[in-house]
């Protein structure tokens, strides 16, 4: 069976925060490629992002962390990169103008 994709992304400590935190780039990505996956909320304030389950996932102790059966990777623009090249879309495989331009832009 296919193991479903995991975000691990924060509950915002402000409400105007919701939104505007890197977990929400990974997000986008995965709606536009329209992927199933399961949003983990994880509770800075609480030490959620600093347990020794989740630093083994990302030892930066920061969010977003993307987790896909075994393997896992973080930092924003790096989950955006990995999933548009699994999925082969989003960014052309040639190395093309285009695709420096969105690599720039992730
Ligand atoms: N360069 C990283 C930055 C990660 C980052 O700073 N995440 C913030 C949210 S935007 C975070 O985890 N803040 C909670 C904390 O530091 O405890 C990326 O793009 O993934």
């Amino acid at each position: 069976m296919k193991q479903m994709i995991k975000l691990f992304g924060i509950k915002p400590a402000l409400k105007e925060l919701k939104g505007i935190t890197r977990d929400f780039r990974v997000s986008w990505m995965l709606e536009e490629l329209n992927l199933n996956y399961e949003f983990v909320v994880l509770d800075p304030q609480k030490g959620e992002t600093q347990t020794p389950e989740y630093l083994k996932l990302n030892p930066t102790g920061k969010v977003p962390t993307l987790s896909d059966g075994e393997f896992s990777i973080f930092e924003s623009s790096a989950i955006c990169s990995y999933l548009a090249h699994k999925e082969k879309k989003l960014i052309p495989e040639q190395e093309t103008p285009e695709k420096k331009f969105g690599l720039q832009n992730m």
